[in-house]
């Protein structure tokens, strides 16, 4: 079976899904496609030589009976509208983070997803789904490195556009880390904390650049993450656990090692699409697959509300200099992970 799909948002990352829909995954093709800016969509819709019918807005391609499942990759505050109105048409959705730009808006999400009464939403929480992470876990879980101490962690972009906000370094670039590290640890957050090393000279006033976010989760495991958004040399995401026994480190992205003129080097990436591309392609093709089979099995509404939780609490943290605590919800029996017995490469089990 060939799952039809919607795509809502053309930019950055509507492009590459339609790319990997289209041309990578399996099952699935996209029969529609709109933009807030329509003239840009059409434009996708040709240099990609897609047979999608363009609609007006996301509210008709929702609702249009062409559409079996939506893709939301439009800007962070029209999220919750359009996830609502998937929920609301009965219609699963892929929806890039954030899942909404609030913690309330997330949470408008989960009560009308439980009272659809079956899981309709999947939030673009790709880390889970890299290789690295997963190996990353796999050393957590078998206790290799014994009970887990302390993590280190960096989200440096080379550069970023002209308006990008000192929150955004939470609510659009920190959240990544916010998700997996919960997911690495099999933990919840507690307490929050920013602090502001001295200014690079790189950032556009009046953004506040690099930040280090200090997390404590329940199980007293301390983080420290660097979000440097102008660092200038690369995309590069780090992480380092610390545990008892040991330590275990994220692997670097494979690259060729060259030697050449007195030097030995490897090539940094510097775009985020290059570094997680497997990643991305492993989480939609998973969308896809469980919608084949009949039930999402990744990263869920109510991820990306104790994301958004966290993220306020941070940003909080941001402008009263001060330590937040983090009062987390129990996770409803209706979001419990799934387990083993259903391959699922995001729960802890499988
Ligand atoms: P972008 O600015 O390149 O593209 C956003 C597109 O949404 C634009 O074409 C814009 O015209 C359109 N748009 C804005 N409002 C709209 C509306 N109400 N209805 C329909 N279209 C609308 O941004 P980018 O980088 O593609 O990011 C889009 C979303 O994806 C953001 O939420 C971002 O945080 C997320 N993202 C996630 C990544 C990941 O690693 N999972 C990576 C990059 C982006
Ligand atoms: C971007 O919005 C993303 O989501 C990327 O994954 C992230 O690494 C980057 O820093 C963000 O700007």
């Amino acid at each position: 079976m060939t799952l039809n799909i919607g795509v809502i948002g053309t930019g950055a990352i509507g492009q590459d899904h339609i790319r990997r829909l289209t041309q990578t995954l399996r099952g699935s093709r996209v029969v529609a496609v709109t933009d807030i800016n329509l003239e840009q969509a059409a434009k996708v819709v040709a240099e990609q030589r897609l047979t999608a019918e363009l609609y007006p807005d996301g509210h008709a391609l929702i609702a249009s009976s062409q559409v079996q499942a939506v893709v939301v990759t439009s800007w962070g505050p029209s999220h919750e509208e359009y996830v609502l109105a998937a929920i609301a048409a009965g219609k699963p959705v892929f929806c890039e983070k954030p899942l909404a730009v609030s913690a309330q808006g997330c949470q408008r999400i989960v009560e009308a997803e439980m009272a659809h009464g079956r899981r309709l939403v999947q939030v673009g929480f790709m880390r889970p789904y890299d290789a690295g992470y997963r190996q990353l876990k796999a050393i957590l879980d078998s206790h290799r490195i014994g009970t887990p101490l302390m993590v280190h962690a960096a989200h440096r972009n080379p550069t970023v556009a002209a308006n990008y906000t000192t929150a955004m370094a939470i609510t659009d670039t920190l959240i990544h880390e916010i998700n997996v590290l919960a997911w690495l640890l099999d933990d919840q957050y507690v307490s929050a904390q920013v602090v502001f090393p001295r200014r690079t000279s790189q950032a556009r006033e009046p953004l506040r650049d690099p930040q280090i976010v200090l997390l404590e989760t329940a199980k007293g495991v301390r983080i420290d993450v660097e979000v440097f958004v102008n660092c200038r040399y690369g995309y590069d995401i780090q992480c380092e656990v610390v545990g008892e026994e040991g330590i275990a480190r994220l692997p670097e992205p494979s690259a060729v090692q060259l030697r050449s003129e007195a030097r030995r080097s490897t090539e940094i990436l510097m775009d985020w699409k290059d570094r997680f591309i497997a990643a991305y392609d492993v989480e939609l093709q998973a969308f896809v697959d469980d919608l084949a089979t009949g039930a999402l099995s990744g990263p869920s509404a109510w991820d990306g509300y104790l994301a958004a939780v966290t993220a306020d609490a941070c940003v909080q943290a941001q402008q009263q200099a001060a330590v937040i605590p983090i009062s987390l919800p129990e996770r409803p029996s209706f979001y419990a992970p799934i387990q083993a017995s259903k391959k699922n490469i995001y729960t802890k089990n499988d």
